[in-house]
């Protein structure tokens, strides 16, 4: 390998290992303090405004990444230079190393609310390069040119721990520092109040025995596809509403905030849920009706379905007509009194009452597009579930347990049953073969979230299985046809089985 090759490449490693320190370093200063970031920041909030557009148009959300891929492609480009000119003079190598190390730190502190912690990043980065270069360099001498010579597998066998180490330490630090800011700017918002009193649960909506009536936040069931959850910050958050609308919007935290906000009790339901199973959580939702937002976008009128896109690309798309039709369909910005867990959306989500999760609850929404169901197919859809799922009357038995023992007697069974948005209207057991039992409603709270049930059973020793099955105001009972999740959620009635002694 040439002398000079060897040499750039240590630069570029020296660089990288620069960043990569540079991005721990900012775990602890500050995520605008990277110097990447900080450099790229700067670029943002200074170039001309036709640049940025169509930096825009032709990047689209994908803007910021490719400015700091550029910034990157860059840098390598100087620290080539660099380690090239380091071979010949390499207090010229110096000069260029302090350069970059400057550059970064006078970008880190022009950011708004930098303190004088927001240079280490850079400098520390600085001297590590200085560091790394020196020694990949003396690897490198050019006194021993064969290309099996031992100093050269050396080089490539550093160069190559260097490039991995400065990776896991760039990514590793990006991800603690957007996971803390994230966390930072979540403890900051300020949530607005809601209009009106807030929604009041009367006493006896709980049946011993069954679920929290309000599921808390901590028990509320995950679903989505991100392996790596998104972290978004409110002050960059943007919603766009466009495609098939005579107005297009582009909403800002600070937009949303200031619009009329709402709590409303929404029971969320996944539709891979099974018969019986756990996929199913209530919360008080706090957000603005998303149907005044659409009658403002104005949607033409062939325009069915409205997709939302989520910041990690994630797509649903629910029956435009759904979501104006006067249903508390919400763009939720608070979950039982505190800002969306960064698990659930933060800061903004969908909450549609009666579709299931998959074609209406957007986590970190970004967008929502107005098209036709015949021109879209939303994430799940090329997968196998259907384009439209409203969700299906369920009920399921949360005491006894499946498996369960008790004594002869006096036993309690209860649990909760589901129509979102149509609501419940009767729930009926069975133990083995025998009638079918009314059980005692809890009293009605809103259609659009569960409600309990509970029934006094007269148990006889033996082993029994119990049946429930809901009937809701619509005057359909659910269908003892059992059926799996797919394509558009699980039929069937729950059963246990108990010992009685
Ligand atoms: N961005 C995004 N939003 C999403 C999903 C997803 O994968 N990505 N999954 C959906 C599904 S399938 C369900 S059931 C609900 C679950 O919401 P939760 O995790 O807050 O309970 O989120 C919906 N929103
Ligand atoms: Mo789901």
């Amino acid at each position: 390998m040439r002398t000079s090759l060897r040499a750039g490449l240590a630069g570029v490693a020296a660089a990288a290992a620069a960043i990569g320190v540079a991005e721990l370093v900012a775990v602890v200063t500050g995520a605008r303090s990277a110097p990447l970031i900080a450099v790229g920041g700067v670029v943002v909030d200074h170039v001309p405004g036709p640049i940025k557009d169509f930096g825009i148009r032709v990047f689209g959300v994908h803007d910021k990444t490719a400015l700091l891929v550029g910034t990157s492609i860059l840098l390598a480009g100087y620290a080539f230079g660099v380690g090239v000119l380091a071979l010949r003079r390499w207090a010229i190598a110096v000069i260029g190393i302090v350069l970059f190390g400057l550059v970064g730190a006078a970008a880190a502190i022009t950011r708004e609310g930098a303190g004088f912690a927001s240079v280490l990043p850079s400098l520390i980065g600085a001297v590590v390069a200085a560091f790394v270069l020196r020694h990949l360099l003396r690897e490198s001498s050019p006194s021993r040119e064969s290309s099996l010579s031992p100093d050269r597998r050396r080089f490539l066998r550093d160069l190559g721990i260097v490039a991995a180490v400065a990776a896991a330490g760039g990514v590793a630090g990006r991800m603690l520092t957007s996971r803390r800011e994230v966390n930072a700017a979540r403890e900051a918002v300020a949530l607005p109040t809601a209009a009106g009193a807030p929604p009041t649960v009367p006493a006896g909506a709980q049946a011993p025995g069954a679920v929290p009536y309000v599921t808390p936040n901590r028990d509320f069931y995950r679903i989505d596809t991100a392996l790596v959850t998104p972290r978004v910050d409110p002050n960059a958050w943007q919603l766009r509403i466009h495609g098939m609308v005579r107005n297009p919007i582009t909403l800002t935290w600070a937009d949303l905030l200031r619009r009329p906000m709402v709590e409303r009790y929404v029971t969320l339901a996944c539709v891979s849920n099974p018969v019986g199973g756990d996929l199913i959580g209530n919360a008080l939702w706090l957000g603005t009706p998303i149907k005044d937002l659409l009658d403002e976008a104005d949607p033409l009128p062939d325009a069915d379905q409205a997709v939302q896109r989520s910041v990690d690309g994630w797509t649903c798309g629910a029956p435009t007509a759904v979501l104006r039709d006067g249903r508390d369909a919400l763009l939720a910005v608070g979950m039982n009194g505190e800002p969306l867990p960064v698990d659930h959306g933060f800061p903004v989500r969908m909450v549609v009452p009666g579709l299931y999760g998959y074609v209406s609850a957007c986590k970190w929404i970004t967008e929502i597009e107005l098209t036709r169901f015949a021109d879209f197919d939303a994430y799940w859809v090329p997968r196998g579930w259907s384009a439209q799922a409203p969700i299906k009357t369920q009920s399921r038995i949360d005491t006894p347990r499946d498996g369960a023992s008790r004594k002869a007697g006096a036993v309690t069974v209860a649990g909760v049953a589901w129509a979102q948005h149509r609501g419940i209207a009767k729930v009926e057991v069975q133990a083995g073969d025998g009638p079918w039992q009314e059980a005692t409603l809890a009293p009605a709270v809103f259609s659009d979230t569960w409600r309990q049930w509970s029934l006094t059973w007269t148990a006889s020793a033996g082993r029994h299985t119990l049946r429930v099955r809901a009937t809701d105001l619509d005057g359909v009972t659910q269908t003892s046809v059992g059926a799996p999740p797919e394509p558009d959620g699980a039929t069937g009635w729950h059963a246990v089985t108990v010992d009685v002694e």
